[in-house]
């Protein structure tokens, strides 16, 4: 689906507003000084589009923004992911895949309508979502008991949280909404009971750590990429707190029992190799939150870096002697 393979669009967003902890805006910056755009350009051959700076976005907070419908910093949150909708649509709408550093998830909202946008107009089909993540993320303004957009990034994505109000997420329009029969989940342990009724109701496909411990992560894979079905772009969403706090303990809501390294790095590696992948977000890394694991925060930086990078999959290495890269089959 990519017309350009070896071109990939970056938006380091360095925005927290979507949560109440400081810090995870820290994290563009912590993941370019650890090498990760000079691996991307230099040992993956990838031509980097975007700039270098993280983007703060201080311009659009606003000094008042009292909650609305419950929600915490909402106009903050609209008008940045509104901006991050043009930023991400300019770069798919190229025909390049968009590779999103957060900031927390709430900046979803803005990545997966700028690709489903350009999507729907570069190829007339609608893409699907892989949210990897401990939260199913899909509160709606009314069922969040916490009032963190962080928590309800799907909700808006799907349509099934609706605002007419620009300045309260009013600005989606149904060209930027993914249908949640398109949604599907990989690493759930953390679910509200508002939540699981909306997954139930929807009919929404999920696949729990349970799920992982019954059948394996690579069956897992294989039934998430079989719901989704073949020949449809995939939007990537990954927080990195799906990841087990072994692995990734820098991060503002860890949850034990989660997946392994390997694990994460495996959902990556698979959905790359299917040729299909338009876009990954990369999110939730705190760099500010050590723990009493020695070096949590570097490791989480680390373990964020591995997964975040459509690497280390054959396909990039498969290129032409002209140094184009040949499209993943
Ligand atoms: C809870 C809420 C959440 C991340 C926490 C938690 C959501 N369901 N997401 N940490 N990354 O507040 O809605
Ligand atoms: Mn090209
Ligand atoms: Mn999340
Ligand atoms: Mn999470």
């Amino acid at each position: 689906f990519l017309s350009h393979p070896e071109d990939l669009g970056i938006v380091a967003v360095g925005f927290s507003g979507g949560q109440c902890k400081p810090g995870v805006d820290a994290a563009p910056s912590a993941l370019i000084e650890s090498g990760l755009l000079s691996q991307l350009r230099d040992e993956l051959n990838y031509k980097l589009h975007g700039d270098d700076t993280v983007h703060s976005y201080k311009d659009l907070v606003p000094r008042e923004d009292p909650p609305f419908r419950n929600m915490k910093n909402p106009k903050a949150v609209s008008s940045v992911t509104e901006r991050l909708c043009d930023q991400v649509y300019a770069h798919a709408k190229e025909g390049r895949m968009v590779l999103t550093l957060g900031g927390d998830h709430s900046i979803a909202i803005g990545t997966v309508a700028g690709t489903a946008k350009a999507v729907r107009e570069r190829l007339g089909r609608e893409m699907a979502v892989i949210w990897v993540d401990a939260h199913a993320d899909i509160n709606t303004p009314e069922t969040s008991g916490s009032g963190n957009i962080h928590g309800m990034p799907v909700s808006f994505i799907t349509g099934l949280s609706k605002e007419e109000k620009p300045e309260y997420f009013g600005w989606l329009k149904s060209d930027h909404l993914v249908n949640v029969r398109k949604l599907v989940y990989i690493g759930l342990r953390d679910v509200d009971p508002g939540e699981k009724r909306i997954l139930r109701e929807n009919g929404i496909k999920a696949f729990s750590m349970f799920d992982i411990d019954r059948h394996g992560i690579g069956r897992v894979v294989e039934m998430a990429l079989a719901h989704i079905g073949s020949d449809t772009p995939i939007h990537l969403s990954f927080d990195v707190d799906a990841l087990d706090p072994m692995w990734a303990p820098s991060t503002g809501t860890p949850v034990r029992g989660g997946l392994t390294l390997r694990e994460g790095d495996y959902i990556c590696e698979s959905v790359h190799l299917t040729g299909s992948l338009v876009a990954v977000d990369l999110v939730e890394v705190n760099p500010s939150l050590a723990s009493e694991v020695e070096l949590g925060a570097h490791e989480t930086v680390r373990a964020g870096f591995e997964s975040g990078i459509p690497n280390s999959s054959p396909t990039r290495k498969t290129r032409t002697s002209d140094g184009e890269g040949k499209a993943p089959t």
